[in-house]
């Protein structure tokens, strides 16, 4: 009996330490809970019939029955014809007259080449759409609503992707190691493809489908010119035959010397014939490999890496020349924007706009630019980049990071999703008010015929993905502002929490509240009121505001926030560099000066008196020790919280997360007394009374090293 019992207490321990490691992300089908909902679930669906042979139809069928079998804890819902009257049908529009009875020529319109169509009534249910890929997408959906416990009853969805290129950028290097990665190695095991096809990029592609992203650009933009010689495209193509099925395109980065590096060139001058002609072959190869190949991404001139500047191109120049090797085989150049020169004495806010926004009608159809979120660089809060409406006649993609480098890194619990609204529903005023960002890189406001995203990928080996199991939700979030920027963060969390961890609503409310709030508390204890890039050097790792010494005057913090003994900011404003002047004039008027300008950016713009009054009425020094104490106390807050849920979370990732939110309660208090410690020996003022006063000193906090630190 003790034995048996043993038995029983070691078998259940095992499979709850099994049940929940994170491997299932949001795909984590559980059954339904509720007697009335399953009984609604089984009676609608009944003996479904799923039309098609193609390989995506196959995924359909595997993904269907794999997740209603948990859901629906049935192991026998048939796949064949039903003889009842209940109808059930999947497939493209075109595979059977029921479809295109159900729905109407303009909803197939409106579903264009991606979307989908979900009709049900109460017996009867379709989910169609033009493209195979569209009935895979328009699948994951209908899991979606029952993985969220929705009413299927009366279903009338009609939607499409906003943007076209819906794209992670994985920032891998050959070796596997991560550029600012915090979630292990790189899934690709290189050395071991094309012969080893690892289950992962099965379940990658799983992953990305049901949030509709459509692209994969799989190496670094420092890039490495071997992935595009004749061993590694072969196992570039063993990935893309994977992804096919799922609607996945594979891109690559492209080393602008490639030329030189592996074409025996001399030159890599986008004019010289043999140069075009070394492309014009690549892209040939790559294509007889990879039909579908989705197109290069070219980081150049920038932190190094090569570029046509260093032929007295412009880079309008070296686009062109890649844009027109792939121009016959429908693929695209996506070019970054991102670029600083290492001798340029000018504000490095205004360096992008300067070298783009001339080139605006330089650019081939199907080249388009990619910016990111903001000029300096994925800062936890950044005005969005002046570039996004300064060139109206180029597609611009947006570039978030979803990868944490600067939002807490592996340990942090920050949701990215109001991050990543706040830049998209920014008003550019470039063709007067609701000129939004959304507007611009979705190309409704210019009428593009291509438009994008990318997001820096935050995936790795770690056996959950991403690292930290809330890194996650900022996955699925990108991806579903890929599909459509118009949710809210809230909708977003609620589902991916429902998805993940369970449809429980006292945990989905202290949870989504829990989350919705994080990113405004990092903002508070990192980079308050429009500080920006004070953290270490290298790794990017903590606070280190006061590093001057590095070569390049824009790779110190102390550039950024200049403080000296009359206050703190950038200014930014005609006083100063004048960035600010590159934006249309309402935004200016928005945040000129600064006694009106939003404090959320104030000294980002502004260099502030210490005694400044702010709106609270405390003076700019007390203000900047609210934000920070307050921020770190909201950390321990979400400790609170979380131990209050443990009743809902598996063990597992319970304690995961109650790990790593010590871990950030720890780093919020460092960033805390590191910055306010060095900051206060401009201002020479007090931490207000009521604070705890920081345990070390400015001398340790200056002395802590990590050379280890992950991502560098
Ligand atoms: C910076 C990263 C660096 C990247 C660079 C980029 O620190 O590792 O190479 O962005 O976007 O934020 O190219």
């Amino acid at each position: 009996m003790k034995k048996a019992f043993a038995l029983l207490c070691f078998l259940l321990f095992t499979v709850s330490a099994w049940a929940d490691n994170g491997y299932d992300l949001w795909l984590h089908y559980s059954k339904v809970t509720g007697t009335k909902l399953l009984r609604q679930y089984r009676s609608q669906i009944v003996s479904p019939l799923i039309l098609g042979t193609s390989p995506t139809i196959q995924k359909v069928r595997e993904e269907f029955r794999k997740a209603i079998t948990v859901l629906l804890d049935n192991t026998t819902t048939s796949l064949e014809p039903s003889q009842t009257r209940t109808v059930f049908m999947v497939g493209v529009a075109a595979a059977a007259p029921h479809f295109t009875n159900a729905v109407t020529a303009a909803e197939l319109k409106t579903a264009g080449s991606e979307g989908y169509i979900i009709k049900s009534k109460p017996g009867q249910t379709y989910i169609t759409a033009n493209t195979d890929i569209g009935v895979l997408y328009g699948m994951f959906h209908y899991l979606r609503l029952l993985q969220t416990h929705q009413d299927i009853t009366h279903l009338n969805i009609v939607t499409a992707p906003k943007l076209q290129l819906r794209l992670l950028n994985h920032w891998d290097n050959l070796n596997r190691t991560v550029e600012r990665g915090y979630a292990g190695c790189s899934i690709w095991d290189w050395h071991k493809l094309p012969g080893y096809i690892d289950q992962r990029y099965i379940d990658y592609a799983r992953a990305n489908a049901s949030i509709g992203i459509n692209g994969t650009v799989l190496n670094n933009v420092n890039a490495n010119a071997t992935i595009l010689t004749a061993p590694y495209l072969q196992k570039v193509k063993a990935l893309a035959d994977v992804f096919r099925p799922y609607g996945i395109k594979v891109y690559l980065t492209a080393r602008f010397s490639s030329p030189i590096e592996i074409g025996g060139l001399k030159t890599a001058d986008p004019l010289n014939g043999e140069v075009q002609q070394f492309w014009n072959n690549k892209a040939k190869e790559i294509y007889e490999l990879i039909p579908d190949f989705g197109g290069f991404l070219v980081k150049a001139n920038s932190e190094g890496q090569p570029g046509p500047q260093d032929y007295h191109r412009t880079h309008a120049d070296g686009a062109n020349m890649l844009a027109t090797a792939l121009e016959p085989y429908h693929g695209v150049v996506i070019w970054r924007a991102f670029v600083y020169a290492a001798e340029n004495p000018v504000d490095r806010h205004k360096q992008a706009y300067d070298d783009f926004a001339p080139l605006d009608e330089k650019f081939k159809s199907n080249v388009l630019v990619q910016v990111k979120n903001g000029a300096i660089d994925f800062m936890p809060r950044e005005p969005f980049h002046p570039l996004f409406g300064a060139m109206p006649n180029t597609p611009l993609m947006m570039e978030f990071q979803i990868t944490q480098e600067y939002t807490g890194q592996g340990t942090s619990l920050v949701y990215l999703a109001p991050l990543f609204k706040e830049t998209l529903e920014s008003d550019t005023y470039c063709k007067g008010k609701g000129s939004t960002v959304a507007k611009i890189i979705d190309g409704t406001l210019e009428g593009h015929h291509i438009s994008g995203m990318a997001g820096i990928s935050n995936i790795g080996s770690d056996m959950n993905w991403c690292g930290h199991p809330f890194a996650q939700a900022n996955w699925y979030a990108y991806g579903r502002l890929c599909w459509d920027h118009e949710l809210s963060s809230d909708t977003i969390a609620e589902e991916w929490l429902r998805m993940t961890f369970g449809n429980e609503n006292k945990f989905i409310a202290t949870a989504k509240a829990m989350m919705l709030q994080s990113r405004e508390t990092m903002v508070e204890y990192m980079n308050p009121m429009g500080l920006h890039h004070i953290m270490g050097t290298g790794n990017h790792y903590g606070p280190a505001p006061w590093v001057s010494d590095q070569k390049r005057p824009e790779w110190n913090p102390v550039y950024y926030h200049k403080a000296d003994s009359a206050g703190i900011g950038f200014d930014r404003t005609a006083t100063g560099s004048n960035a600010l002047a590159q934006y249309f004039p309402p935004v200016q008027q928005q945040w000129n000066d600064m006694k009106t300008c939003d404090e959320k950016y104030l000294l980002w713009f502004h260099h502030v008196p210490w005694t400044f009054i702010t709106k609270s009425g405390r003076s700019l020094w007390n203000e900047l020790c609210y934000h920070y104490y307050h921020g770190a106390e909201n950390v321990k807050a979400m400790q609170q919280t979380w131990n209050s849920l443990q009743a809902y979370v598996d063990a597992e990732q319970f304690s995961h997360v109650k790990q790593l939110l010590a871990i950030q309660y720890d780093e919020a208090v460092w960033w805390r007394n590191a910055c306010l410690l060095y900051f206060q020996t401009f201002s020479k003022m007090p931490i207000p009374a009521g604070y705890e006063a920081p345990a070390k000193t400015l001398a340790y906090y200056k002395s802590l090293r990590f050379p280890f630190a992950p991502g560098n």
